[in-house]
């Protein structure tokens, strides 16, 4: 049988980020960020998590074990800077001093992010991300990352996600700091997150020529329901809202023109050469995609007359809640290579969660998820064919770990984790994992 092959030049990894797996909160002068402080629905905590601070050998000798090729993790902005005065806690970064020598003796490559959402809560307490202040204090806290780890880390992330942490956080208030602000502060928290996001950048390149930087995004992706004029346009006015609002900015320097008309006095707080420093030009694009989003014509919903309409269709689900269909990759990362040129194209976090179950040996069979993961990654990689630059792929999670406002009900991992024992478990999807990046070929068992 023909399996498709893995393109020689295409990455292959995994990721986690500091707060989901690190625990150890208190250890070598680390102070709480806005989630050691947030409730979360069932009262779990990053506490303990899966102890990484402590057993990050093991984890690496079993990302080695995988034949991963890069690790993608993030560093805790409150171990480096656990005070206002911003001094440099030197055991803090020691930490991931040693990590990225880990690694690098395994032979896998460590992909940073500056920030994965554990603000510290000093910052928080002078008014986090509404406070402008943020970019000064992210750059000097970017400066003191790439000076102790520029030397060894030559791929660096600047922000995860900030829509979950802007709108989750401020919007809805789902995420730390649990926020539920008017849609003016929305615009300037968004502001500060994109201006934050091109300081970092200009950190980078002021370091060295010789690193690579970009985003990491997680644009919700609207497609029309049908293929009438009504819901394709629908779906345009959707793109506009949800991925405009995002990459028009980075990618041409300004927001999309229709924000104004929908959103009238409200605008986004534009100094003179912010637009400048939100746009320059990165290295590469890391996308975080999961679910498709479907939309249809609604005359009635004001301004944008466009419905979210993905529960009409019954497609699979994972624990999350979120609908499976992988095709939306395609339509996705086509759009975007199209409308924004951002270069090459990671998909820096995809996978799923899933209710796992041990049998009585302690094995999880978790076909579902390496199918999940299998018709995916083939999309990625098939993206190729019709000139899309896709450069590789980092399955969501290495490890279960902390689901943020879920705590550990949520598993994600490659990796079972005993929250009792910390022992680790290769699930079968990680198995299957190890076989695919050993052979270069997308098996499907
Ligand atoms: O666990 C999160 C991660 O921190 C950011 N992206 C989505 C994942 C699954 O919800």
């Amino acid at each position: 049988m023909n399996f498709r092959k893995i393109p020689d030049d295409f990455l292959m990894g995994a990721a986690t980020s500091a707060y989901q797996i690190e625990g150890a909160v208190d250890k070598d002068g680390r102070t709480p960020s806005i989630w050691d402080v947030f409730q979360t629905l069932n009262g779990d905590n990053g506490d303990e998590a899966c102890d990484h601070y402590n057993r990050y050998q093991e984890d690496v000798a079993i990302m080695r074990d995988l034949g991963l090729q890069a690790y993608r993790f993030s560093l805790a902005w409150p171990r480096v800077n656990p005070t206002a005065d911003q001094s440099l806690n030197k055991p803090g970064l020691d930490f991931y001093d040693r990590l990225v020598d880990e690694l690098l003796s395994a032979d896998i490559e460590p992909w940073v992010t500056m920030f994965h959402w554990d603000l510290p809560l000093w910052m928080q307490e002078k008014g986090g991300w509404q406070n402008r202040e943020i970019v000064e204090r992210f750059r000097v806290y970017a400066d003191q990352c790439l000076a102790r780890l520029g030397d060894r880390v030559k791929h660096w992330f600047t922000l995860n996600e900030p829509w979950c942490s802007a709108i989750l956080g401020h919007q809805t208030g789902e995420h730390a700091p649990g926020l539920q602000l008017p849609l003016k502060d929305i615009l300037k928290v968004v502001h500060n997150h994109l201006l934050a996001h091109g300081t970092a950048v200009e950190a980078v390149r002021e370091f060295s020529s010789e690193l690579k930087v970009g985003p990491v995004l997680n644009p919700w992706i609207p497609m029309p329901l049908t293929h009438s004029e009504e819901d394709i346009l629908a779906a345009d006015t959707a793109w506009t809202e949800h991925v405009g609002w995002w990459f028009e900015p980075l990618y041409k320097g300004e927001y999309p023109a229709q924000i104004s008309q929908w959103w009238e006095s409200d605008l986004p707080p534009v100094e003179e050469g912010d637009m400048e420093l939100i746009s320059r030009p990165c290295d590469f694009l890391g996308l975080n995609l999961y679910f498709p989003g479907f939309v249809r014509f609604k005359a009635e919903e004001s301004p944008h007359q466009y419905e979210d309409c993905g529960k009409l269709l019954d497609l699979p689900r994972t624990e999350m809640g979120w609908q499976v269909y992988p095709p939306f990759l395609s339509y996705a990362l086509e759009r975007i290579h199209r409308f924004y040129s951002p270069g090459p194209i990671y998909i820096t976090e995809n996978g799923c969660a899933l209710p796992d179950r041990c049998d009585e040996l302690g094995q999880v069979h978790d076909r579902w998820r390496q199918e999940y993961l299998r018709t995916h990654i083939e999309q990625v990689i098939s993206l190729r064919d019709v000139g899309v630059d896709t450069r590789g792929y980092f399955a969501w999670s290495l490890l279960d770990n902390f689901e943020w406002q879920y705590g550990y009900e949520k598993r994600f991992g490659l990796v079972r984790v005993d929250y009792e024992t910390q022992e680790r478990t290769l699930k079968g999807s990680a198995k299957w994992y190890r076989a695919c990046l050993a052979d270069r070929k997308l098996y499907a068992f």
